[in-house]
């Protein structure tokens, strides 16, 4: 078998951001784009030689033609086992699952998660480590670094391997396994989840809307909650996962899951509804008549963990990322756990899980996750929640308004400006941060400023510091508002304004969202002052 060392020349823009590098599919497509990268992965990756590599993709529009050229990079760079999904699908949290079990040195998951796709969508490739969590940033800083003085990459000359069919195949001196996507990942719910217990939940009539968005997750949502616990068939919508996920926007949030919201919202509402991303690692939650903010979800989750089996020894602690609000940290306080807040973005949870010192985590992006993996699990969060309702026997609205009036109720909303030119935007958070030493005390809309900071992340495992991951503004009217541009857009650049107001008040649980955090929205705007710097009079998305 040939290898080919191929002469290149590096690209300037292959900085991994939030969650991989992740570009419109017509960048990836620009010849030696896609090798440059992962070759800057390889050299990056420590013991590559003789190691198990895990591939698998999202099977949006591109995955197939990207897995078969990482296939035989892969072989080229002398890793001698590699484990791909049947098709080239693996959801985010079954490659997770998949590093973990084979032990591999890391994997290559392609995806650009809740980002469209299709030829005018978007791509992207991340690298997990041996744990199965997202690189951290020393690593992606190092592959930057790697792929901005790249001048070759080195691959195989083989034909295509057949994907469809599962076993192994030789190119070169590895080993190629194609796996059944699905296995290995219900077998590890299995061991959390009461699943004989959710099986009598639906035999009793339950009924539940699940919606994969066209998406990765429906191949493991029929196999798991149609195949072992037995909902009806017709519980998983848009089941079939489709290169462009259906025209879909696979983001589960209440403006792109609209469907589900409708039906949820209306007068034959199921049970239960639920839908997931892109790329299986994002869950939303919606009760009948009741849309579960994913910060709702991870406190209610912490508070009720203990009736699955897989956490019926209690929680060691409990992660939020810094912008999710602050529900979570109430139900720590009570159960007597320690809550850590960290920068958005997985990465940052792996240590504390690696630890030991945390149980659950989340994000307010609808990121739910626990120690079973090292990503974010979209179907174990509503497993989880499945096992809960089952347990409880309450219907699903009854528990999160059981759960305010016991802890009082975090109202929460995000405003995100998309496609905003990147200088608007960085003049904006640059202009915020110039104020912040005199903001304490000022007034706006009716609130006071408490104090303020740009959030600097000391990870208590390893030390490290990450400083500047958003503005947050405390208001002594126990509101707040946060401020940080995205690292997972694709174009131009976004910003994201998350705001929250506690109400310990029963009397008060059931206001609009909208009514009652105006005034911290009004705040917000003044001082960042939004519509100067981005010309826009509302936001793009609100959530
Ligand atoms: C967003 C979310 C963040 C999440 C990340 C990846 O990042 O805010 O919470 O971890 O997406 O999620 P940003 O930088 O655009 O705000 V996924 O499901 O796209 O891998
Ligand atoms: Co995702």
């Amino acid at each position: 078998m040939v290898t080919n060392r191929v002469p290149t020349t590096p690209f300037s823009d292959q900085r991994p951001g939030t969650s991989g590098l992740r570009k419109k599919v017509t960048v990836f497509q620009q010849p030696r784009y896609v090798e440059n990268f992962i070759q800057a992965v390889f050299d990056t990756v420590e013991g590559a030689q003789g190691a198990t590599l895990v591939i698998g993709g999202d099977g949006r529009f591109f995955n197939e033609t990207v897995i078969q050229t990482a296939l035989k990079m892969a072989a080229a760079n002398g890793f001698s086992r590699i484990l791909v999904g049947q098709n080239g699908l693996l959801s985010t949290p079954a490659a997770s699952c998949i590093i973990r079990k084979y032990k591999a040195v890391g994997g290559l998951v392609l995806s650009a998660s809740h980002n469209p796709g299709g030829p005018d969508g978007d791509f992207g490739i991340k690298f997990n480590m041996a744990h199965g969590g997202p690189a951290p940033e020393t690593f992606t800083e190092a592959v930057f670094k790697r792929a901005s003085g790249i001048s070759e990459y080195k691959i195989i000359e083989a034909s295509d391997v057949d994907l469809g069919r599962l076993g192994e195949t030789r190119l070169g001196d590895a080993t190629v396994q194609v796996i059944d996507s699905v296995e290995d990942y219900a077998e590890l719910m299995e061991t959390l989840i009461d699943f004989d217990r959710v099986s009598r939940l639906f035999r009793s009539g339950f009924r539940m809307r699940f919606d994969a968005l066209s998406a990765v997750t429906g191949p493991y949502a029929k196999a798991i909650l149609e195949g072992r616990l037995g909902a009806p068939a017709g519980t998983v919508v848009n089941g079939e996962p489709k290169p462009d996920f259906g025209g879909h926007h696979p983001d589960p949030n209440p403006v792109h899951a609209h469907d589900l919201m409708d039906l949820m919202h209306g007068p034959d509402a199921p049970d239960f509804g639920a839908a997931s991303d892109g790329d299986g690692d994002r869950n939303m939650i919606v009760a009948p008549g009741l849309f579960v903010t994913p910060s709702d979800s991870l406190a209610i989750l912490t508070a009720h963990a203990h009736l699955a089996p897989g956490y019926s020894r209690g929680l060691a602690g409990v992660a939020r990322s810094m912008p999710t609000s602050r529900a979570a940290d109430r139900v720590a306080a009570k159960l007597g756990i320690k809550a850590y807040e960290t920068p958005t973005g997985w990465k940052f949870f792996a240590n504390l899980l690696d630890a030991g010192l945390i149980t659950l985590c989340g994000e307010e992006s609808a990121g739910t996750g626990s120690d079973h993996i090292r990503e974010k699990d979209g179907l174990w969060a509503v497993l989880l929640w499945l096992n809960i309702l089952a347990a409880l026997e309450k219907p699903a609205d009854q528990i999160v308004r059981d759960h305010w009036a016991a802890f009082g109720r975090d109202y929460y909303s995000r405003h995100d400006y998309e496609d905003l030119e990147t200088k608007a935007a960085n003049d904006l958070m640059d202009n915020l941060r110039g104020k912040l030493s005199k903001l304490p005390g000022q007034q706006f809309a009716g609130l006071t400023v408490a104090g303020c900071d740009d959030f600097s992340y000391t990870d208590p495992v390893d030390g490290s510091v990450t400083p500047r991951q958003g503005v947050r503004i405390l208001f002594e009217e126990d509101a707040r508002a946060v401020f940080r541009l995205s690292g997972t857009g694709t174009s131009g650049a976004t910003l994201r304004v998350y705001m929250e107001r506690f109400e310990p008040d029963p009397n008060r649980h059931s206001l609009p969202t909208a009514e009652v955090l105006a005034p911290v929205v009004a705040a917000a705007n003044a001082i960042a002052e939004i519509s100067h710097y981005t010309g826009l009079e509302a936001p793009t998305v609100i959530t």
